[in-house]
């Protein structure tokens, strides 16, 4: 059986506050294991291919802009069900309603912001994760 891979992305915010290194501890303590990290500057051509399912949407624009707002880091995490576990660890989209002890729930609040700012995105499925990891780890 292969190592499951998902891929995390720890958003602008998360950069600004310093909770990379949270983010990252969060993952290793839980058991997963950091295959690939880098720093980036996402520029659009990426972004819209990170979130095609997303366009049209109201909130799509907002998302794109804030993800160009400062750097953020991307990596592939490996492990047994990852993408479902690091899912868990993340929370619910909406930090105000994420339960406390995730990633969201714990760091992250409503700002008042079109977009949802929640500090991680991860993975939602193997298909999406092998398409994610592609964008950002080309081979
Ligand atoms: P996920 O990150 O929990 O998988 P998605 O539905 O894939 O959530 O949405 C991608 C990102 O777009 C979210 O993490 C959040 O930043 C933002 N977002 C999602 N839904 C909304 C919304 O209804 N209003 C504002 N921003 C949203
Ligand atoms: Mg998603």
């Amino acid at each position: 059986m292969s190592i499951e891979k998902t891929l995390i992305l720890v958003k602008p915010d998360g950069v600004r506050r310093g909770l990379v290194g949270e983010v990252i501890s969060r993952v290793e303590t839980k058991g997963y294991s950091i295959e690939a990290l880098r720093l980036l500057n996402a520029d659009r051509t990426l972004l819209e291919r990170h979130y095609a399912e997303h366009i049209g949407k109201s909130f799509y624009e907002p998302l794109v802009e804030f993800m160009m707002s400062g750097p953020i880091v991307a990596m592939v995490a490996s492990g047994n069900r990852v993408i479902e576990g690091f899912r868990s660890l993340a929370g619910v989209t909406d930090p105000t309603v994420a339960a406390p002890g995730t990633i969201r729930g714990d760091l992250a609040r409503d700002q008042g912001t079109t977009v949802v700012q929640n500090i991680v995105h991860g993975s939602d499925s193997p298909e999406s994760a092998a398409r994610e990891i592609q964008i950002f780890f080309p081979k």
